[in-house]
């Protein structure tokens, strides 16, 4: 099928990506048959699996570049191979799985031998025509309507239905499932706790109000065809005053009134590689904070290396600092002091440290390991080195703890004082809390079914051993789900910081649940179930998201 074909089955068309209309490249001399119905498919289907990794125009980041002058050289069985069985470094096995047909792995191996589409362009017009004030702020409650416990209330992605779930930290009641966009990425607070803003891989934002009877969307917009972040304004005084949103297609972010999400400032990243100084068309925003010590906002954008804060004072007048740090920035959390922001270069395995008192790098260093991956990442109180911040890999078991304290320890700030051994690679995610004496390290993509659907645990007292032992939690197992091959994905802690809650996160057919342990015994104490919790992956507590509490 991937041989030369005649030129008259493939007809250059317009086609859809996700909701956006996109021209079919001309097909060149050489390039595989593919049809443009199947170019349709192979879009859509990119766009969503591969995307994230590999980039829209396929330039590569956490993934490998896949332009076509390095997919034509590996020819069309590799490919084919790779996206079967994957491999450790991270890519998932799509075929072996199950999550891919035979068929689709063939198209899409086709599909990666020609030019990628290159989507339109998302400015503030088109922002405009999406974006709607469901219930105006003068028509929303002047005070809480419930009796929830707001600020132990988790948001939980329902990742393939396009929904987010409510769910009560104290008695595990679903209070509210709200209809998002698809495949929320993450949930952030407003600095009041009344809203919740959540982004969908698709770019469309819900900023739900707490405060109704039944928690729902006030506010929508969709800023671009593909997003993973959004927060909002934390600094004293400008508490709910602005939200900010960054986009992977278009290379932009996005500044919105925080009552309304009514798009104010629309700016591109789009610009120089901070080292070579060669421009890149696709610099993709990836996770972004608030400050806590000025009016700014944190902005990772990957393909430049660049860290922006943004001064969100006068936006009319907007002071950008830009910050030189290291290319494909990714995820990254504060320090237990919430002053200094350290986030990983994934495909460099680098950790930049910002220091968002002074507006500067402060380090960067080596994780020593393959594509770190801390989400947030983890604080503890290290026996030996003081206060460190945890991050976990993509590529390989290490944990690598970083000193993050210049004052009380600083023989040890900002070096890698040590690395720990898990449960092997394929990590993403790894939490601990202030009241907690355990560091939980989660699998998912581990190609081990058991492995991906355990947690390992480290005792944080017991640090100070040559080579500390991991407890093992068999959550998959705990969950008691007869079928399917179950990731336990994401840890969150609730307010008090006594339980943990894991993702056990299925097929999209298939039962799905969240397991809660109790992180004094390690033992399992609730196990929530329900039709309704379809896929669920990241779960964000209220009070812990809002205070940057991890
Ligand atoms: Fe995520 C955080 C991007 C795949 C679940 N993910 C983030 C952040 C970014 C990001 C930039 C940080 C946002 C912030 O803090 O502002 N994620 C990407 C990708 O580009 C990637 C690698 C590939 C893709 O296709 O999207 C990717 N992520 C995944 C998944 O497959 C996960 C497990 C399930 C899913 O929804 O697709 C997933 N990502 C999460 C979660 C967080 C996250 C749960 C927040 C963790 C936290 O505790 O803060």
């Amino acid at each position: 099928p991937h041989g030369d074909g005649p030129a008259s089955s493939y007809q250059p068309s317009m086609t859809t990506l996700g909701q956006i209309d996109v021209e079919i490249p001309g097909r060149k001399p050489g390039d595989p048959v593919i049809s443009p119905e199947e170019f349709q498919a192979a879009s859509k289907m990119y766009f969503e699996r591969c995307a994230g990794c590999h980039g829209v125009l396929r330039k590569g980041a956490t993934g490998k570049p896949l332009t076509t002058d390095i997919t034509r050289e590996n020819g069309y069985e590799y490919l084919r191979d790779f996206i079967n069985y994957g491999s450790p470094a991270g890519m998932p096995n799509w075929g072996s799985s199950g999550d891919m047909t035979e068929g689709q792995v063939d198209l899409m191996a086709r599909y990666l031998l020609i030019e990628p589409p290159s989507p339109p362009e998302f400015g503030m017009a088109e922002m405009l025509e999406t974006w709607k004030v469901l219930v105006a702020p003068e028509d929303r409650p002047t005070k809480k309507m419930n009796d929830i416990d707001i600020d132990n209330l988790f948001s939980v992605t329902l990742r393939d239905s396009g929904q987010v779930a409510l769910i009560d930290g104290a008695t595990y009641e679903i209070h509210a499932i709200v209809e998002t966009g698809y495949a929320v990425h993450i949930s952030r607070i407003s600095a009041s706790g009344r809203y919740i803003y959540v982004i969908g891989r698709d770019a469309l934002i819900n900023m739900i109000d707490l405060w109704m009877e039944t928690p729902a969307t006030v506010a929508q917009i969709k800023v671009g065809a593909e997003a993973r972040s959004v927060e909002t304004s934390k600094m004293k005084g400008w508490e709910d005053k602005y939200a900010i949103a960054g986009s992977y297609w278009p290379p932009q972010y996005v500044i919105m009134d925080g009552d309304t999400l009514e798009p104010k400032k629309v700016v591109s990243t789009r610009g120089m590689v901070y080292d070579t100084q060669e421009y890149h068309p696709e610099p993709r925003v990836a996770a972004i904070v608030a400050s806590h010590y000025r009016p700014e906002f944190i902005v990772n954008v990957k393909e430049t290396g660049k860290i922006l804060l943004v001064d969100y004072s006068d936006i009319k007048n907007l002071k950008v600092t830009e910050i030189e740090a290291e290319r494909f920035l990714h995820d990254g959390g504060f320090d237990s002091t919430k002053r200094y922001f350290l986030t990983a270069a994934n495909a460099r395995g680098k950790i930049a440290v910002i220091d968002t008192k002074e507006g500067s790098l402060t380090a960067l260093l080596e994780s020593g390991g393959e594509t770190p991956h801390p989400g947030r990442g983890a604080n503890l109180n290290h026996p030996v080195y003081g206060p460190v911040w945890a991050t976990s890999h993509l590529g390989d078991e290490t944990v690598a703890l970083i000193g993050t304290d210049p004052e009380g320890n600083p023989d040890h700030a900002w070096k890698m004082v040590q690395q720990l051994y898990a449960l092997g690679g394929g990590s993403l995610f790894v939490k601990s809390h202030p009241t907690s004496n355990h560091l939980y390290v989660d699998t998912p993509l581990n190609p081990e079914a058991e492995i991906s659907a355990s947690i390992a645990v480290f005792k944080v007292d017991e640090l100070d051993q040559e080579e500390p032992e991991y407890t093992i939690l068999p959550i998959g197992e705990w969950a008691g789900i007869a079928e399917g091959q179950p990731r336990v994905v994401q840890g969150e802690f609730n307010k008090d910081g006594n339980e943990i809650w894991f993702s056990v996160w299925n097929g999209r057919d298939l039962e799905s649940a969240i397991v809660i342990v109790d992180d004094k015994t390690l033992k399992m104490k609730h196990v929530i179930k329900d039709p309704r919790l379809i896929t669920p992956t990241g779960k964000f507590n209220v009070f812990n998201t809002r205070q940057d509490v991890y």
